[in-house]
């Protein structure tokens, strides 16, 4: 009865796509917990590129049954923007299910986002401007629509006035714009009624019935570990709880049912949107990490910042999330570099710091302290076992394993599916 769960463990798109996808294979369920379209994971299969936002990488296993859990926050547009696209390219996605309890986002969600960010100016969160915080805001504040509110007409407008009454006075008063209309948000969401229905369950009774009867049931976080809004790199994080914990919350299935805790960490560091990266690299080197790895947002398209390995942050990931395994990704885009960096600890105003500082004010301080390691210029991407790496290569992935609190289980060494060194 195992129920694994996939956690990014820097600021995300560290290969959580690729992990779930290479996992689908051996799972029966695969539940997103947490995040809504702000996500963006990208699956390669066969040359084949397939980019997932709303949907979890799960639903390309042609076996396995896509659930978006409790914890997800479902935009409908774009929720059938995706299914339609990847019907369009031959994808079977009748097997989606979606949790009553998940909750909604609407239009005014996103309006509020893109004004929120503009009033905030300098401060900005740099937020993917799809309305997921405000409709985690009005989830925690009692005053969000819930997927089941579509099946009753009666409580969704009543829901819906509920959750207008205060934003139309900020938006006329405030923000000086016009008030949104009651009968305007009812029809956008029962427009959708129909397609939405045959697909919602209670989702928290499925998962845990799978896993009564052997099945296995893999959960799929989006974001990642310090985009965690207790445990990330606050404000300039998500608002849901991408982490291990999270996934539990997010999908209703029990902590002491977790048998294995994935993390997923790429062999350097990227982030998009604001907040403080100690690695961050401002040069060249930045931009060839850039380039060579492809770092630009799915969601977005929004370039994403570089910088190098640091192994505070992922002794701490380990210790937040309780990882069993970290899966090592894009080693190969490292080929070529002379010598590679490491952050192992942070100097913080002259003081040594080992492990993540307790403050916010010190993280924005702590420069990085570095050991270096020797570079290798075969290509990688052929490498299957550890032994068909290059020496500096392995010796890289070991000094990583001794320092970043978990045991490497696999580690990646392109794009496709096949790309990969499996070692535990
Ligand atoms: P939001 O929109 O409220 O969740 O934004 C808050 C912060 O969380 C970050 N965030 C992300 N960071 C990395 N990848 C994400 N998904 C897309 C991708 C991003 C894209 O896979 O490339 O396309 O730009 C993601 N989603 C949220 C965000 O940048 C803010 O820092
Ligand atoms: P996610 O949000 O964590 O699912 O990651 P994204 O899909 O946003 O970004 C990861 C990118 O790296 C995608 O373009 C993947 O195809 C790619 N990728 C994943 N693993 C590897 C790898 O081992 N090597 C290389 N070169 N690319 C990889
Ligand atoms: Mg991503």
């Amino acid at each position: 009865m195992p129920a694994i769960v996939i956690v990014g463990a820097q600021w995300g798109d560290e290969g959580k796509g690729k992990a779930t996808d290479l996992l689908g294979g051996r799972v029966d369920y695969v539940v997103k917990p947490n995040g809504g379209n702000n996500a963006g994971h990208t699956v390669v299969v066969n040359g084949d590129k397939f980019e997932l936002k709303l949907l979890p990488a799960g639903i390309l296993s042609p076996n396995a049954v896509p659930v978006i859990g409790n914890g997800v926050v479902v935009n409908p547009q774009a929720l059938f923007e995706e299914i339609d696209g990847l019907e369009a390219r031959g994808a079977d996605t009748s097997r989606l299910r979606i949790s009553a309890n998940a909750h909604l986002v609407a239009p005014y969600h996103q309006t509020m986002d893109q004004v929120t960010e503009r009033f905030l100016g300098k401060r900005a969160i740099g937020t993917t401007g799809r309305g997921i915080g405000p409709a985690y805001i009005d989830k925690v504040g009692r005053l969000g629509i819930r997927v089941q509110d579509v099946l009753d007409e009666s409580i969704l407008r009543q829901k819906i006035e509920g959750a207008l009454r205060q934003k139309n006075e900020l938006l006329v008063k405030l923000y000086n714009r016009r008030a949104i209309d009651v009968e305007e948000v009812v029809e956008y969401f029962l427009d959708y009624a129909d397609r939405l229905a045959p697909m919602i369950v209670d989702s928290t009774r499925l998962l845990n019935t799978a896993l009564d009867e052997g099945k296995v049931v893999l959960m799929e976080g989006g974001q990642a570990t310090f985009l965690d809004v207790d445990h990330g790199t606050y404000p300039f994080v998500t608002s849901s709880n991408p982490t291990a914990g999270g996934a539990s919350v997010g999908s209703g299935i029990g902590p002491t049912r977790i048998t294995r805790a994935i993390g997923i960490i790429k062999a350097y560091t990227t982030r998009v949107g604001a907040g403080p990266f100690p690695t961050e690299l401002f040069d060249e080197m930045g931009e060839r990490l850039r380039t060579t790895g492809g770092e630009f947002g799915v969601n977005t398209g929004r370039p994403r910042r570089t910088g190098w390995y640091d192994a505070v942050m992922a002794r701490h990931a380990s210790r937040i999330n309780g990882f069993t395994d970290y899966f090592l990704t894009k080693l190969d885009v490292l080929t070529g570099i002379g010598q590679i960096p490491v952050c192992v600890a942070y100097d913080v105003d002259g003081v040594r710091h080992d492990e993540m500082p307790m403050t916010q004010t010190e993280f924005h301080h702590a420069k990085p302290i570095f050991e270096y390691f020797e570079g290798w210029n075969d290509d990688i991407t052929g490498c299957r076992t550890l032994e068909d790496l290059p020496g500096n290569a392995r010796a890289y992935v070991e000094a990583l394993e001794a320092m970043s609190g978990t045991r490497m289980s696999a580690i990646g060494v392109g794009p496709d599916r096949d790309n990969t060194i499996v070692v535990h």
